[in-house]
């Protein structure tokens, strides 16, 4: 270990600073040997604090060459330096501070603070990566005016760019360029950026509301200026839809984003100047699925929403991460429903929440949406405080309603304009514009774990009542047990014998609000009794997944056969259509299973209906992911759950052959190819029914070898390719993969996803096979994105393989988390996650993998991302 007991953060510790830095002024001078960097910071006392006359600044990994306070350069004994601080004592009111010292961008593999990404010089600094770039007050509630400089060779790096609005550019007479640039908004240390490089621009303008006109850039290398497009008309879209539905507009001149290939995660919103990697912005039909078009949309929507969400209205500290990530997560997918399916979204939200969150919060590190501690803050950007925390403002808005959800949003973005906030800052605005007390929903962000609901009903047909009887339980989670009852807002219908919704009548009618059809369980135990239930009724419960919990519902099969046909809520019939097929594979798991005709013949229904969104088809046709059925199962034994799958998936595609063929021919088009959402739709559903029909027949292999050939877009392209890997010929298998390889061997892009489609697949991913990838030219240990297309995706989709019965798929990912620790330790720590599930599968299996938990636990030198997974999941 670096440091031997690297120390916990406490939120109960939070102070604030005793300066604030009023303006910034950074001057970066670029050369191949290293990079010099000049701060000069104007310092203030803080009047809310005691005089202490002290400021300690944070840095690392900094050749510190000079300090000097108002013109006087310091002598060493004037000022105290470490590996992680440089301490001033004896200050007064406000100074001017000069720091001067050196970086070595060229040697950063950790790829946070400035670092060179192939020829270009790029920059991460959230969460704490700024303190690599210079000493400073690297914490979100110093917000600080920036101006910079940067100044670099003009032939190699024509293109210099930073926060704000440009401000000057000249040449210099030793052939270097510099370019000025000034952010008029404060900001914290995380959200500075700078790129420099040899790059070109896509470039459009946008109309504010109030009519200002914003230039927009999106800077790429050379070869890849035919893929902005998308990426350029989702920005104008996000634009338009945060003006429409938040009434909030773009505040500078130009908003710049720029592609890079090396990039932890998938994209930044740093002011002004978006940094995203590669992956999440470019996209042309043919080298981009509609998968990756749709993400794109989403990650450009969600990097522009902390335009206010996060920029302007900012976190206090690291514990509030999810104010900015949960409520920018919510307002993308809010976005991204308008823009296509607001069902598909919502599913594709619970597939996400159910086999990673909930699996998250029943792990050794479960924490709540508001953490009280962490070790590492990187290790902190975790579903919990994304998706969950977007879960948790959804449930607000369910609860407001959407004109008191919106009056909250706007109360809060105008009460703190400008400010570093806490979690309850959002939800004050949220009670005072509604006039409502949240005491009780807030619990919701203090207490990890997921909410586990039992209902119990009862129909008492003389007196048409329905009585409902909801408990509410929360498992004990790392450091938290006995946990107090939420309140839990529980979306509901009652289906009629024709599937009808009837009208609802409940007592006590305070539990109720009819306008938004939610019941509002608030105690450990609660009855409701419906009123006028004129007949039995089914029951559609948490429809549109109104609360982020687990349900026991005994539902029979065929009350899941009615809801799947006739739910007036899109959510609860895909939902139904899971439960059931959740129930063929626990049947196959015991040695239990038959097709039921009545069940095939509604599937067989879905697929002949023209009428229905053909997306929603294919979600309501797709059985449950391993992963998804994983989180169903108490002791989890993923080669059961493997074969028990496989045996429903071949049941069910023999039962379907002809209905898949027929379903394909009927969806083929000759439209040109175009990434637009009734196109995306009924590309899913025919390339569903062709993996289904290559699965069966040879006709539908022959199918797939012809759409391969003459696919003109990746989407057709990559499902041909996929269904050919799932029919299990694998020397016809292996063929098209070198074919695809030969072909796009110089896209980037396309190669990982090669590389991904080949190390999740249950078909290949041996480990033996796994390991020649990483032996591949086209691999780099070097590239995260590589990195997650081979570990990432064998060890979250290949579960089969991952989890071989000789313990070599965990061993091979613990090896890749050891080499990396020491070149990139956050990438090294999220690829831990699969691992720290141990304790929740079968012995056999938890056994072998704590084992390699502990031998990664013993080498030396950890980093502290990775020692706090590990000695978590070790407790
Ligand atoms: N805020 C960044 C994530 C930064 C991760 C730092 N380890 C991207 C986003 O959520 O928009
Ligand atoms: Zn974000």
């Amino acid at each position: 270990m670096r440091d031997a007991h690297p120390n916990a953060i406490y939120l109960k510790d939070y102070q604030q600073p005793d300066y604030w830095i009023e303006h910034t002024e950074l001057t970066f001078e670029l050369s191949d040997d290293h990079t010099l960097v000049t701060a000069r910071l104007d310092i203030v006392r803080n009047s809310q604090r005691p005089a202490s006359g002290c400021l300690t600044l944070q840095g690392q990994e900094l050749e510190l060459l000079s300090v000097a306070l108002d013109g006087n350069e310091l002598s060493v004994g004037e000022y105290q330096q470490d590996d992680e601080s440089l301490t001033l004592q004896g200050l007064a009111e406000r100074h001017q501070l000069t720091i001067r010292n050196r970086i070595y961008p060229q040697h950063n593999t950790a790829l946070e603070g400035l670092y060179q990404s192939g020829n270009m010089y790029c920059t991460q600094c959230e969460a704490e990566g700024f303190r690599r770039i210079t000493y400073y007050l690297d914490r979100p509630d110093v917000m600080s005016v920036f101006t910079t400089h940067v100044i670099a060779d003009g032939e190699r790096y024509p293109v210099l760019l930073s926060n704000g609005n440009p401000v000057a550019e000249q040449q210099l007479p030793d052939g270097r360029k510099k370019s000025s640039w000034h952010d008029p908004h404060k900001k914290p240390a995380y959200l500075f950026a700078l790129v420099a490089g040899d790059l070109q621009v896509k470039q459009d303008t946008f109309t504010t509301m109030s009519g200002r006109q914003v230039t927009l850039k999106i800077f790429v290398e050379p070869q890849n200026i035919d893929k902005t497009d998308y990426a350029l008309d989702a920005l104008k879209r996000s634009m338009k839809w945060d003006e429409q539905s938040y009434g909030r507009e773009y505040d500078l001149d130009i908003f710049m984003i720029v592609a890079v290939d090396d990039f932890n995660m998938g994209a930044m919103e740093n002011k002004g100047l978006n940094i995203f990697n590669s992956s999440c912005v470019l996209a042309n039909p043919a080298t981009a699925t509609d998968a990756a078009y749709q993400r794109i949309e989403a990650i450009v929507a969600h990097e522009y929403f902390h335009n206010w969400s996060g920029n302007r209205v900012t976190c206090r500290d690291w514990f509030q991460l999810s104010l900015k990530e949960g409520f920018t997560v919510f307002r993308d997918a809010s976005f991204s429903a308008d823009m296509n399916s607001a069902t598909v979204k919502r599913i594709e939200d619970a597939r996400l929440m159910r086999t990673v969150q909930f699996a998250e919060d029943a792990g050794p590190m479960a924490h709540p949406v508001q953490p009280d501690s962490f070790i590492e803050i990187s290790n902190f950007y975790t579903v919990t405080i994304y998706e969950k925390g977007s879960e948790v403002v959804g449930m607000q808005r369910k609860i407001l309603g959407a004109e008191g959800f919106r009056n909250g949003a706007d109360l809060y973005f105008d009460r703190h304009d400008g400010q570093a906030v806490t979690i309850y800052d959002f939800t004050k605005a949220m009670e005072d514009a509604n006039g409502v007390d949240l005491t009780l929903f807030k619990r919701w962000y203090k207490q990890a774990g997921t909410p586990q609901i039992q209902v119990s009903s009862d129909y008492d047909q003389a007196r048409q009542q329905l009585q409902l009887t909801l408990t509410q339980r929360c498992p004990d989670t790392p450091g938290q047990s006995d946990k107090l009852p939420m309140w839990i807002p529980v979306q509901l219908g009652l289906l009629d014998s024709q599937g009808q919704d009837m009208a609802i009548q409940v007592e006590p009618a305070s539990a109720w609000t009819a306008a938004s059809q939610v019941l509002h369980l608030t105690e450990a135990e609660q009855t409701f009794v419906f009123h006028g239930v004129t007949e039995r009724p089914v029951i559609s419960f948490l429809r549109d997944f109104s609360a982020p919990v687990k349900v026991e519902f005994e539902q029979s099969r065929d009350e899941l056969l009615f809801l799947l046909q006739h739910d007036s809520d899109g959510f609860n019939r895909w939902d139904a259509g899971q439960r059931l097929m959740l129930g063929w594979i626990n049947d196959a798991m015991a040695g239990q299973f038959a097709l039921d005709e009545a069940a095939v013949s509604v599937f067989r229904a879905l697929l002949r209906d023209a009428s229905l969104d053909p997306a929603m088809v294919t979600y309501l046709l797709s059985l449950p992911s391993e992963a998804y059925i994983a989180e169903f199962s108490a002791d989890i034994d993923p080669q059961a759950i493997h074969q028990a799958r496989q045996q429903v998936r071949e049941a069910l595609a023999a039962a379907l052959t002809s209905e898949m063929a027929a379903t394909y021919q009927r969806l083929q088009s000759d439209q040109p190819y175009a990434p637009q959402p009734q196109q995306m739709s009924a590309r899913a559903l025919k390339n569903l029914a062709l993996g289904y029909w290559a699965s069966q027949s040879a006709e539908g292999l022959q199918q797939a070898q012809q759409q391969f050939a003459a696919a003109d877009n990746m989407t057709d392209q990559m499902a041909a390719l996929q269904a050919l890997i799932h029919s299990g010929e694998r020397s016809l298998a292996q063929h098209y993969l070198d074919r695809f390889y030969q072909q796009w061997h110089n896209d980037v892009l396309v190669v990982n996803q090669w590389l991904s489609v080949q190390a999740g697949s249950a078909e290949l991913a041996s480990v033996e096979f796994v390991e020649s990838l990483l032996q591949h030219e086209a691999f780099d240990w070097r590239n995260p994105n590589k990195v997650r297309a081979v570990i990432g995706a064998f060890a979250g989709q290949a579960l089969c393989h991952f989890h071989a019965t000789d313990g070599q798929g965990y061993r091979l990912l613990a090896d890749a988390v050891i080499r990396l620790n020491g070149s990139n330790p956050q990438i090294a720590a999220r690829l831990l996650g699969p691992l720290t599930k141990w304790k929740r599968l079968v012995p056999q299996y938890g056994g072998l993998m704590k084992a390699e938990l502990q031998r990664i636990m013993a080498q030396p030198d950890l980093s502290k991302d990775v020692y706090e997974v590990v000695s978590k999941s070790l407790v």
